[in-house]
């Protein structure tokens, strides 16, 4: 029985969920920038919701390899507006991806009900701020920096290393008081890592799960999947993504963020479905 606890909602983790990606960054590189209106945000959001998402993931700054840092206050203008109204509106947990500690608070005081954290609470103040909000923090393995990650990314062991990683990060939030049963671990596919190491790390997956904390894992319409499939564009990556998303799930995988909800919603129950038949 694992139920995770965001705030006022709950999620239920006993199966697969799926995390609906909400970008309101006006250069998002899937979304070709259509989710700044904080209207049109809404309206993709009870259609993500109705296509079966479980959580929606909200970010304000781009992560894409080479992208400008986004000021604080830029991303609190961004992001804030759009939890204020979904979170009158929907019953699910809202997840807000930022490593800005002043981002955090100002979330969570609009409704988020989650930390979805690139840079592993790293950042200034930050493990400070999820301890004191509440919230479950998913805690995100990446090498470098997201404006140098893709330059020359180098492991011994890329899965040893990722989880040596984490489980130091795991380490930093218990001794700054955020208890275990409030964090999640995701590999950072895409962050600091060539294709080889996407793919190893994806086939390894499994010997994460012996940190014994639910695995998130964001797949959906990356760079591997493009370079895979002969350089497909960004709009010619659903199959390959879905085929990532059931090889996750079946090393255990808790949580599947992706732009596409209808068709993860039903690759993880027939997933599941046949990973549970007695
Ligand atoms: C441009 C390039 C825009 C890449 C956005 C991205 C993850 C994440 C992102 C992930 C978690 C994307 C990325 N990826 N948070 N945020 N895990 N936890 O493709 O893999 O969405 S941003």
């Amino acid at each position: 029985m694992t139920e995770l606890v965001c705030g006022v909602q709950s999620v239920d983790l006993n199966r697969p969920r799926v995390m609906g990606i909400l970008n309101v960054t006006p250069d998002s590189f899937s979304d070709g920038g259509r989710f700044i209106s904080h209207d049109v945000a809404l309206k993709r959001a009870l259609a993500m919701v109705a296509e079966g998402a479980d959580i929606l993931d909200i970010g304000g700054e781009s992560t894409r390899p080479g992208a400008p840092a986004v000021g604080v206050q830029q991303e609190l203008d961004r992001v804030i507006p759009v939890i204020q109204s979904i979170v009158s509106e929907l019953p699910v947990p809202i997840s807000v991806d930022t490593n800005k500690a002043a981002v955090m608070r100002e979330a969570v005081a609009a409704g988020a009900g989650l930390i979805n954290d690139v840079m592993a609470l790293q950042g200034e103040g930050a493990l400070a701020a999820a301890k004191e909000l509440n919230v479950p923090v998913c805690l995100m393995h990446m090498q470098g920096s997201p404006r140098t990650m893709q330059q020359n990314p180098q492991y011994s062991d890329v899965v040893a290393d990722v989880k040596v990683f984490l489980s130091d990060r795991i380490q930093a939030c218990i001794r700054a008081g955020i208890p275990r049963e409030r964090l999640l671990l995701d590999p950072g596919f895409g962050f600091g890592k060539t294709l080889a190491h996407n793919l190893i790390l994806l086939r390894q997956m499994d010997q994460l799960k012996s940190l014994n904390l639910p695995l998130l894992v964001g797949i959906s319409r990356k760079s591997m999947i493009g370079t895979v499939l002969d350089d497909a564009p960004v709009d010619q990556r659903l199959y390959g993504g879905l085929a990532c998303a059931v090889l996750a799930i079946e090393r255990g995988a808790a949580i599947i963020r992706t732009h596409d909800i209808k068709p993860t919603a039903d690759v993880i129950r027939m997933t599941h479905a046949v990973m549970t038949v007695d």
